[in-house]
Order: structure tokens, then C-alpha cells, then sequence
């Protein structure tokens, strides 16, 4: 306040005293922590740790009638995790996983947080929990540096299902990387009772590669910001509601999922192909609307869905942008169990062609697809025919790269300039050793050589191009004008680049 002019420095502090005065009007109401007439002192509740679950499993759900105080203890953890099949991501985590822990407590409850940032982050992160009224939801109290721990305290005024996530700047990579849970604070007398309980979350995750492109990926800022998601998932990773790992339920049981978005950015038409909701808490309060198709669940809000399953069968859960759930990942199952109901549904299948890539027939697919390239290949190795073929699609491809630099100074015929750019055509210099051509194209060439008996001494600036393009563009070179000096693979490109790093 010290650039402030007095007279709003009075008013504010007037609104100060108005709002302070709010406050003990409203705690003499009898809130939890008024002394008398109201609920009991925090110092007086007993005391209990809250059971933390990994997605998709819940916590138990709370028996007690009355509030307690409960001691949440997270810890953040900077972990290398599967993003895809061959793809992999450094997550910021609540807990080790993505979604971060599922937190469940009881209208009422007195929290005592405590966020434990673990020695080997690189990064200091804290915690927004949406359940909480206060400054921040917790984020200044809770700011949190590798290697130390923070502790503050809330009473969890509202019941529904709340995200928290990482509020620390810049908060859109926190969240991207993983950094977003739910906590559910369940009505003084708690949820109507269903036999499962899950816990799904939906997040973008920005990789620098395509989706797909394997490797270690990175955070890229640009495509955050232009909200151009490689990859939309649930639960941290493509795939990880399918197969063995999907959702289980049993005919005639009900179900319940809390389902949550944490974003950043892209807000979710949650909706399981085959069910209908029977009920929907939308967004997560505690108004139930019913017989629901889809639902809208905004970045950083929730709902709870519940239905009761009639008939056996896998149930498809996605994003209905579907390109999202098709291309990006937002797709994930529930397998029920149980004798068929011809009544309620005639029992003709369509589910494994209809889900392509991630049903468990494309899972099948997508390996001995894997297997039969290997083959391919080792059948390329052996077959000289298909080998030939090979080159010639490099040559062409190679060509094409040429075009776009290369020719600018060596000339489309390869000649090049006298006394300025060496030829390429018949260039003794290019035959004579074929890791320093492609060095040459990798890290360019200055200084003086000869070629064909001529010299020359200018500057070749580094060419960007990746392996399969460096591969292809010699490849082309080699074979053009009359020169016959065989082909380069992308392995021997990847070669030359590790070694001369
Ligand atoms: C900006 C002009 C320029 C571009 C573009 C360029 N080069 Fe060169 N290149 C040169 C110069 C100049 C030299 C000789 C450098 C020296 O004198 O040390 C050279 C040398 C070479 C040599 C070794 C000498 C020889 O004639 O055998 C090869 C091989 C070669 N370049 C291939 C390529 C390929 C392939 C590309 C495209 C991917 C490319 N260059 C793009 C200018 C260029
Ligand atoms: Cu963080």
C-alpha cells in the first residue's frame, strides 16, 4: 500500500472494519469454530488421517455423523512416467501419479494440510484446493520449496467434488504437467450409497513431439498457449482406463465416477458410449439432474456421475469431441460383467471396430503390428530387390530436399561454381569417405580442399535436417550425375551425429 493516497488508504481500512465485523458476526452465528452454542473447537475434534488413493480407486466413504480433524499429508513428486506407448513425460505430481491423490473429507471437517515438496523436485509448487474458502485456496500458505514442508488449516465449509491444483506461476505448466487432483467433501450426511466409487481426470498435456513421436518429451510453452494439445487424456496417460486396467463393474450394480478437469485449458463433453447417466451432479454441487447423454465439465470443475448398469459389456468413456478420445487419448473403458438382458439390449456387439486404435482388439493389432514391421524389416535387410526399391524412394525423397538448399550453391546439375562452390558431380572428395559427407551436411565445412584437383576454401553453413532427410539427401547426391557411391541410412546419420556431439 505505500504508493496508496491517504484517503484510500482509509476507506480500504474501512472496508477492512466491515468486512472484519462480517466475520464475527458470522462466527458468532456458530460456524465450526465458535466457542459456544455452535460446533466444537478444532483443539476438541478427534483426530484423523485421511486415507489417500491413487486414480482410479476412491477412498472409503465417511460413516462418521460428526467433524473431525482431519490431517492431509501430500507430497509433491517430479517423476518420469509412460505418456503413450514409447512416449514418455516429466509429471509434477500430487502424490506420485496424475491425477494427483483423491482427498475425501466430511462437510464441516477441520483440515490440517500439510504439502511436503519432496528433496529431488527441481521446482518449488504449491496448492489452490477449490474446497477452500480463503485467500488463494491455500496457494500463498502453502508456496513450498524442494525439500520442505508446508502446513496450513481450513474448514471445508461447502460439501461437492473440488479440484485443487498447483497455483504457482507459471501456473498453466504446473497444471499441464500434471499438477491437479480432487477432493471431495461429502454432505453432513454423506452420498446417497452406490456399490463402485472411481475417480477419472481429464488434462491436455502440450509435448514438443507430435502425438505419437516416441522419446522423452518436453513441455512446449507455445503450443500451452495456442492450446494445441498433442495429447488429451484421462488419468495421466493414453490408455490408462483400457485393457486390464479399465473400470469393472457387475450387472445390476450402481456406479458412481467423480470426474474432473484439470486442464489447463480444455473443458470436457464427458460421456460413456452405451450408459446413460442416471443422475449427474452438475458441476460437481449438489443438485442432481437426471437421465443425462453428456456433460459439460468446465477446466478446473467437476461432477459426479451415477448409473446403474444393466447389461454386460464394455462401456466407452470419452471426451465427445471425439477427435479428442480417437486421436488424442481421451478414451477409456468399463467392463461389466454379468448375465445378459435381451430385453434391454439385444446383445449384437459393434464395440471393437467401432473403437478402432484403443479397443482391445487395435491393443492386439498395434503389437503384432510392431511384430510384422520387424519382419518387414528384416525381410528389407535380406531381399536385394526390395532393397533397390528402398533407395530409389530415398533418391526421390532426397531430391526434394536438394531442391529446397542444397542446389543454391551446388547447382541443380551438381556442377557447382569454379573457385567458389566445389562440385558434387563426380566429386572424388564426396566418393572417398562417406561419414565426413555426412558430417559435412550435419556441421557444414570451411577451410581449404580440393576437389577433383581443384581448390577451394569458402564456407558451408550446417544444414537442419533430420536423419531420414541428411540420409535421403545424400542418398540422392550419390546417385545423381553420373555419380555411383551406394546410399547412407538414417542409422549411420544417427551415428555420426552422437559422435561428433
Ligand atoms: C550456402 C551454400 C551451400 C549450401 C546450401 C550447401 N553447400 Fe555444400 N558446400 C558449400 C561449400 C562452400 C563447400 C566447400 C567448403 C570449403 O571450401 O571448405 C561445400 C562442400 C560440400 C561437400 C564436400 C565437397 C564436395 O564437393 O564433395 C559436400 C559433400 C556438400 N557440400 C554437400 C552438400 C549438400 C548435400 C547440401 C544440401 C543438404 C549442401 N552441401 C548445401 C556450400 C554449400
Ligand atoms: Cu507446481
Amino acid at each position: 500500500m505505500k504508493n496508496t493516497p491517504l484517503p484510500a488508504r482509509l476507506s480500504a481500512a474501512f472496508l477492512l472494519s466491515i468486512l472484519l465485523s462480517a466475520a464475527a458476526v458470522f462466527a458468532a452465528e456458530g460456524t465450526v469454530l465458535a466457542p459456544k452454542g455452535g460446533a466444537p473447537l478444532a483443539a476438541d475434534l478427534p483426530v484423523e488421517t485421511a486415507v489417500l488413493t491413487e486414480a482410479p480407486q476412491v477412498p472409503p466413504a465417511i460413516t462418521r455423523r460428526h467433524a473431525a480433524k482431519v490431517i492431509v499429508n501430500l507430497e509433491v513428486r517430479e517423476v518420469v512416467k509412460r505418456l503413450a506407448d514409447g512416449v514418455e513425460y516429466t509429471f509434477w505430481t500430487f502424490g506420485g501419479n496424475v491425477p494427483g491423490s483423491f482427498i475425501r473429507v466430511r462437510e464441516g471437517d477441520f483440515v490440517e494440510f500439510r504439502l511436503n515438496n519432496h528433496p529431488t523436485s527441481k521446482m518449488p509448487h504449491n496448492i489452490d484446493l477449490h474446497a477452500v474458502t480463503g485467500p488463494g485456496g491455500g496457494a500463498a500458505s502453502s508456496f513450498t520449496a524442494p525439500g520442505h514442508s508446508s502446513k496450513f488449516s481450513f474448514t471445508a465449509l461447502n460439501a461437492g467434488l473440488y479440484v485443487y491444483h498447483c497455483a504457482t506461476a507459471p501456473v498453466p505448466m504446473h497444471i499441464a504437467n500434471g499438477m491437479y487432483g480432487l477432493i471431495l467433501v461429502e454432505p453432513k450426511d454423506g452420498l446417497p450409497r452406490v456399490d463402485r466409487e472411481y475417480y477419472v481426470m481429464q488434462g491436455e498435456i502440450y509435448t514438443s513431439g507430435r502425438n505419437g513421436e516416441p522419446g522423452l518429451q518436453t513441455f512446449d510453452p507455445t503450443k500451452a498457449e495456442d492450446e494445441r494439445a498433442p495429447y488429451i487424456v484421462f488419468n495421466g496417460a493414453v490408455g490408462s482406463l483400457v485393457g486390464d486396467k479399465a473400470l469393472q463393474a457387475k450387472v445390476g450394480e450402481t456406479v458412481r465416477i467423480h470426474f474432473g478437469v484439470g486442464g489447463p485449458n480444455v473443458t470436457s463433453s464427458f460421456h460413456i458410449i452405451g450408459e446413460i447417466f442416471d443422475r449427474v451432479y452438475l458441476e460437481g454441487g449438489s443438485v442432481a439432474q437426471h437421465n443425462v447423454q453428456t456433460t459439460m465439465v468446465p477446466s478446473g470443475g467437476s461432477t459426479m456421475v451415477e448409473f446403474k448398469v444393466d447389461v454386460p459389456g464394455t462401456y466407452i468413456l470419452v471426451d465427445h469431441s471425439l477427435s479428442r478420445a480417437f486421436n488424442k487419448g481421451a478414451l477409456g473403458m468399463l467392463k461389466v460383467t454379468g448375465p445378459e438382458n435381451r430385453l434391454i439390449y439385444s446383445g449384437k456387439e459393434v464395440d471393437e471396430v467401432y473403437l478402432g486404435q484403443a479397443s482391445d482388439a487395435g491393443f492386439a493389432a498395434s503389437k503384432r503390428e510392431a511384430e510384422l514391421v520387424a519382419a518387414k524389416e528384416k525381410a528389407i535387410a535380406s531381399n536385394p530387390q526390395i532393397a533397390t526399391i528402398t533407395k530409389d524412394i530415398q533418391i526421390e525423397r532426397g531430391k526434394k530436399v536438394f531442391l529446397t538448399s542444397c542446389f543454391a550453391c551446388h547447382t541443380a546439375t551438381g556442377e557447382g561454381l569454379p573457385a567458389v562452390f566445389p562440385p558434387l558431380a563426380k566429386s572424388d572428395f564426396l566418393k572417398a569417405d562417406k561419414d565426413r559427407a555426412i558430417k559435412i551436411v550435419l556441421k557444414g565445412l570451411s577451410g581449404p580442399i580440393i576437389v577433383n584437383g581443384k581448390p577451394f576454401n569458402n564456407v558451408m553453413p550446417p544444414q537442419e535436417y533430420t536423419d531420414e532427410q541428411v540420409a535421403d539427401v545424400l542418398t540422392y547426391v550419390m546417385n545423381s550425375w553420373g555419380n555411383d557411391f551406394g546410399s547412407v541410412s538414417p542409422t549411420e546419420v544417427k551415428r555420426v551425429r552422437g559422435e561428433n556431439k
